[in-house]
């Protein structure tokens, strides 16, 4: 009998991606045990939603209410995905390109992400609320080869955007429009024939890439892996309850890593439960949206779950069907913490977390104390937990010191940055957050500050360096200088302290807000205030003394 001609394997699909050198990787012990644990199971996005959609095809997993209510089941979204993934590829868009999303909170959003991990394809989570410098930025950076846009988001023309950036970065080959395309294309105009499998990522592959909050003067960008980022969906699943009848309401962008997977969206989708798309935080659209779907979870960074337990004082809508809410993403009081399970009727969970990995959640059978004066206990029993001093020695139990943390779902180094990488990570790999944190007895941690250069206004994340950068090319200013000021309701505002060139005009400070936003910049980090001074305090070696900005600031009779 002729022997039957061996099938030719199929080539390995190119990635334009270098292993361990784009994106730094977990050392081969490490992943071993993470392995071992049953951390990291060989799970990919595209493949839960196919498992998802042949086990339950007629559950529904999203729901988007405006303008019209749209529901997609496991099997619409999984066949969505497909045809998505398949338009894409014809496109030209492959594996390990990198594709930036700004999305708001959509039905496309999911669509589209879950189209590139079937392709293998990197999306990059911009916000919506950037603007020319950052999306220009993560355009270029991360070398895209497309950018999909909603048509105009309030009163913003997302396509003008668009337009601008792709006139500067040459790489970017497609724009793709939610809605009316403008001079590019629509995201319904991409052809949706299947033209048969395509040739997924490895559950070790980067999946995505993350902003970071940022410290320098460019937002750094986190590549997160299938395999660790499934694993703190499933942890954080775990903590949280969240299981098939778990209704979850995204109230913050979906883009940020909080709503998506602390427990988030993709978590409530790993579950096999039902996620509702919010298109506005505020308590009027998110109360009746509970009401309408019977929202069982949420996740709100403080000044909005300030607003709601306000607005749920006022028993205007039926919100018994929530069951947990996560506060986090800024340090929430204990006198707010203390209001709002009262106020809502449901539990509350803290949950301190970052983008480049570590999140810590409170737990539902914490004490009430502990719920209202920690940010939580790690996800897992393998994340390493060190407190030190300022030359890295582990402070005595009990004591403030620097969070450096390692564990199966935290990066070894942001995308491309090697020599910041030396800085924000120890030689044996642990990830300086930045933070200041003590630990109580029963492992809780306590964020008591900041030492990194970042201001939290409210959950949203400033890098002062970027800030001044932009104030700076202001041919009148001579020097400036970002500070944090305190606010009740944000927790933190910015003040920018300008000094003027000498026989410059003098300048009012709107003229400097109305520049920062001309260089095209998320509102969020326009100077809230600014004042003129004649000099900076100095620190002792001669540096600018942020510290003494912010105590002059903060003295009554300077305000
Ligand atoms: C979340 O992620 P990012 O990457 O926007 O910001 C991380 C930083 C942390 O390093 C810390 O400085 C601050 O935000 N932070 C908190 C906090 N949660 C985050 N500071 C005090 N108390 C908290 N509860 O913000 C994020 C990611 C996943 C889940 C939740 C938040």
């Amino acid at each position: 009998m002729p022997a039957e001609p061996t099938p030719a394997k199929p080539a390995p699909a190119p990635t334009a991606l270098t292993p361990g050198v784009d994106a730094p990787t977990w050392p081969a012990e490490f992943a071993g045990r993470y392995r071992e644990a049953g951390y990291w199971r060989g799970e990919t996005f595209g493949g839960v939603l196919r498992e998802r959609a042949a086990a339950h095809p007629d559950r529904i997993a999203l729901v988007d209410p405006a303008p019209e209510r749209r529901v997609r089941t496991y099997r619409e979204l999984d066949e969505a995905a497909d045809r998505l993934a398949a338009g894409f590829a014809a496109r030209g868009i492959g594996r390990g390109d990198r594709v930036v999303v700004q999305l708001p909170n959509v039905a496309e959003f999911v669509e589209v992400v879950f189209a590139l991990f079937r392709i293998g394809a990197l999306p990059v989570f911009a916000l919506p609320a950037h603007r020319d410098t950052e999306i220009l930025h993560f355009c270029s950076f991360s070398e895209a080869v497309a950018y999909v846009v909603p048509d105009v988001l309030g009163g913003f023309d997302h396509r003008e955007l668009a337009a601008r950036v792709r006139q500067n970065c040459p790489g970017l080959k497609e724009v793709f429009v939610v809605g009316e395309p403008g001079v590019h294309t629509a995201l319904s105009e991409v052809p949706r024939d299947p033209s048969g499998p395509l040739p997924g990522p490895e559950p070790h592959e980067v999946a995505f890439l993350q902003l970071s909050g940022g410290t320098t003067g460019v937002s750094k960008l986190i590549p997160r892996t299938h395999d660790d980022y499934v694993y703190s969906l499933r942890g954080s699943n775990e903590i949280c309850g969240v299981d098939a009848g778990t209704r979850y309401l995204v109230t913050l962008p979906a883009a940020h890593n909080f709503p998506m997977s602390s427990p988030g969206w993709l978590g409530t989708l790993y579950a096999g439960g039902t996620v509702v798309m919010c298109p506005g935080p505020e308590p009027a659209t998110a109360f009746a949206l509970i009401e309408q779907e019977g929202i069982t979870l949420t996740g709100l960074v403080p000044p909005l779950a300030l607003l709601w337990t306000e607005a749920a004082a006022r028993g205007e809508h039926d919100l018994s069907s929530l069951g947990l809410v996560l506060v986090g993403g800024a340090k929430y009081s204990e006198q707010a913490a203390r209001r709002l399970e009262p106020a809502l009727g449901c539990r509350l969970m803290q949950v301190f977390g970052m983008a480049e990995g570590l999140v810590n959640y409170t737990r539902l059978d914490d004490d009430p104390e502990t719920v209202v004066t920690t940010q939580g206990l790690p996800i897992s029993p393998d994340d390493e937990i060190r407190i030190v001093d300022d030359a890295d020695q582990d402070v005595p139990d009990g004591e403030f010191g620097h969070l450096l943390t390692r564990g199966p779902y935290t990066i070894r180094g942001y995308w491309r940055a090697p020599e910041h990488n030396g800085r924000s990570f120890t030689e044996d790999g642990f990830y300086r957050t930045g933070d200041i944190v003590r630990r109580t007895p029963s492992g809780h941690l306590v964020v008591e500050g900041r030492a990194k250069d970042q201001i939290n206004r409210g959950g949203e994340k400033v890098a002062p360096e970027e800030i001044e950068n932009i104030i700076l090319a202001h041919p009148d200013v001579h020097d400036v200088s970002l500070v944090a000021v305190p606010d009740d309701f944000l927790g933190e505002r910015t003040l920018a302290h300008v000094i003027l060139r000498e026989g410059a005009e003098p300048m009012r400070p709107a003229a400097v807000k109305a520049f920062v936003r001309a260089r095209g910049v998320a509102a969020y980090k326009i100077p809230d205030l600014v004042r003129f001074v004649d000099a900076f305090p100095q620190t002792g070696v001669g540096k600018v003394s942020k510290k003494g900005l912010r105590s002059a600031a903060s003295a009554p009779e300077q305000l």
